[in-house]
């Protein structure tokens, strides 16, 4: 069915003219007028549609492309013959598209690898899809509470059964009757576009225990996951392609998928593989000076702690050196801390970026802008299809706040029922509430095995053949850099394939394993890596890694020929 040319054209203009507001607003000082080049807001509002389905394919991906390109088609048909204003926004349109079509290249977690691993299941093969941090889907159990605290509010007539007790213990009935509260007409009713203020109030609680410092809801705004929350801040910071945004790479490619979405500029810094990939300040001083000489007005940065693909836990030091930094050239930080409660190592426990930048004490907790984000997808809940995430905004002037609620209003809504899952996140079971010990028992038993899983991986990678991998301090994967050889290279060339990804085809073909090559989410030039998340079964692990090892020692004895390795 082809898009309606009428109502597109005009909600264009319409996200256009709020988005703008919003974008020129974020920074006080570069706030002039937005111009027609943010006409991606069409693009962005469609796969933004998309993507807040969970179960959004690739298939619908590729329909979603087809109906653009039909759209564009019959726009150029019927614009041709309008006037000049009406040609510069088809051709913003086509720069729009061809972001677009940037963006979902770009987007390597569902990528090359992921298609041909459905193939190959389409045909019987049994896959282990291990591209994307998915946990239910690799056979996660949900925790109990949740579930019966939001089963009950879908089904609130449940609440008036006589029997009720019988089915859910009595702390889900008074927590399910305390969200219902909160709503003004149940899930089924739109809440406010900030989410519901009893749940941000929650959200708000919960940051003043972890960090100590006070948190207000008004700045706390609940998003359909994290990644939505991501796109609305980007989106409010990128005017056009002088705008850069200080990214890590490797990095995890919702942020260069977005940047590109909304025709920025993604200013890259690397993180250091010898390091356990740390953050070396020089490397970010090195960015911005490059980018500024290229004219590029470099805005915001990007920290993805614990990382993904690359699974460290940043320090306190660290963290303290990156906000000074962000202090000093007046960069906003957005924090991306969704896995937080994903650490498997006791030397550095997860630390906020907001609890360092509050310790720091005046004038950069005062000054410095941050934005951080969270997420139900992930930590032992891993509900990632319920499509939960908040973000905190700190040292924002109201006005800012104001534009970016107007932005949110777009939208209408974030999910209701979502909102439930993140108020119980942040506000789980108490010590004696009838669940506390059953919450308790399956939370704890879900992070341990992770942490053994991540071992079990680390090691199994360390001991093939030209492998080297560094611990998963955090998150869910595990990124081992592959040593290939130069008749790997070669045949990798012949196959017209980027070196990574032809390995990882292999790998597929040989083992069923479906992994992420390293060039999806950046690497340096002539190394290679593969992105595996640790969440297959645990009892499954050991069989998983022998089938890799066997794999990719075979692989490297076929191709080896002794010199010229990629290097390490
Ligand atoms: N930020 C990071 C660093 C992520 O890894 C993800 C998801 C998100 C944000 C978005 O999460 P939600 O929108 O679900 O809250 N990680 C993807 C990945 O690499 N594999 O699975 C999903």
């Amino acid at each position: 069915m082809p898009i309606n040319l009428n109502i597109t054209v005009g909600t264009i203009f319409l996200l256009l003219a709020v988005s703008c507001q919003g974008a020129a607003a974020l920074m006080p000082s570069l706030s002039e007028p937005c111009m027609v080049t943010d006409f991606p807001a069409l693009c962005r509002g469609t796969i933004n549609g998309q993507t807040n389905v969970n179960a959004a394919t690739d298939v619908a991906i590729r329909e979603l492309m087809k109906r653009t390109r039909h759209a564009r088609d019959i726009a150029k048909k019927e614009l041709q013959v309008l006037d000049g204003g009406v040609a510069t926004c088809l051709s913003n349109f086509n720069s729009a598209f061809d972001n677009l079509d940037k963006a979902l290249k770009n987007y390597a977690v569902r990528g090359e690898l992921y298609l041909r691993a459905s193939e190959l299941q389409k045909e019987g093969k049994k896959i282990i899809f291990t591209n994307v941090g998915n946990p239910h889907a690799l056979g996660q159990k949900p925790l109990t509470f949740p579930r019966q605290v939001v089963a009950l509010c879908q089904a609130p007539f449940l609440l008036d059964n006589p029997n009720v007790g019988m089915l859910f213990p009595a702390d889900a009935i008074a927590r399910a009757k305390h969200y219902l509260s909160l709503t003004s007409g149940g899930l089924g009713a739109y809440s406010d576009s900030r989410g519901l203020p009893g749940v941000r109030k929650e959200v708000a609680e919960f940051i003043e225990r972890r960090d100590g410092y006070p948190s207000d809801p008004e700045l706390i705004f609940l998003t359909d996951g994290a990644s939505k929350g991501v796109m609305q801040i980007l989106n409010c910071v990128i005017r056009g392609a002088g705008d850069g945004i200080l990214v890590p790479v490797p990095q995890y490619p919702l942020y260069s998928a977005t940047i590109s979405l909304l025709g920025g500029s993604l200013v890259p810094y690397y993180l250091d593989e010898s390091e356990n990939w740390g953050l070396d300040v020089n490397n970010l001083r090195q960015s911005v000076a490059q980018a500024r000489s290229q004219g590029i007005s470099v805005r915001a940065m990007v920290i993805i702690n614990p990382g993904n693909p690359t699974g460290q836990c940043l320090s306190e030091a660290n963290l303290r050196e990156i906000l000074r930094f962000c202090y000093n050239e007046k960069l906003v930080l957005l924090g991306d801390e969704v896995y937080q409660q994903n650490i498997y190592q006791d030397e550095r426990p997860f630390i906020s970026s907001k609890k360092v930048l509050m310790d720091m004490g005046s004038p950069f907790s005062k000054e410095v802008q941050l934005v951080s984000f969270h997420t139900v997808s992930k930590g032992y809940w891993g509900e990632c299809g319920q499509r939960g995430g908040y973000f905190e905004m700190t040292n924002f002037p109201p006005r800012v706040v104001e534009e970016i609620y107007k932005v949110a209003s777009i939208a209408l809504s974030p999910n209701v029922s979502a909102q439930i899952f993140m108020g119980l996140m942040v506000n789980p079971p108490k010590p004696g509430d009838i669940s506390y010990d059953q919450f308790t028992r399956e939370s704890k038993g879900i992070l341990e095995s992770l942490r053994r899983r991540a071992k079990i991986m680390t090691d199994g990678f360390n001991s093939c053949k030209n492998v080297v991998c560094n611990f998963t301090e955090g998150a869910m994967y595990s990124f081992p850099q592959i040593r290939l050889p130069p008749g790997a290279l070669q045949a990798a060339k012949q196959a017209g394939k980027v070196p990574d990804v032809f390995y990882c085809l292999k790998l597929l073909e040989a083992t069923g394993i479906s992994t992420v090559p390293g060039s999806g989410f950046g690497q340096k030039e002539g190394v290679f890596h593969l992105r595996t998340t640790i969440l297959p079964a645990e009892e499954e692990m050991p069989e998983i890694m022998d089938s890799f090892k066997k794999f990719n020692d075979a692989f490297m004895t076929q191709y080896d020929n002794n010199f010229g390795y990629s290097r390490m």
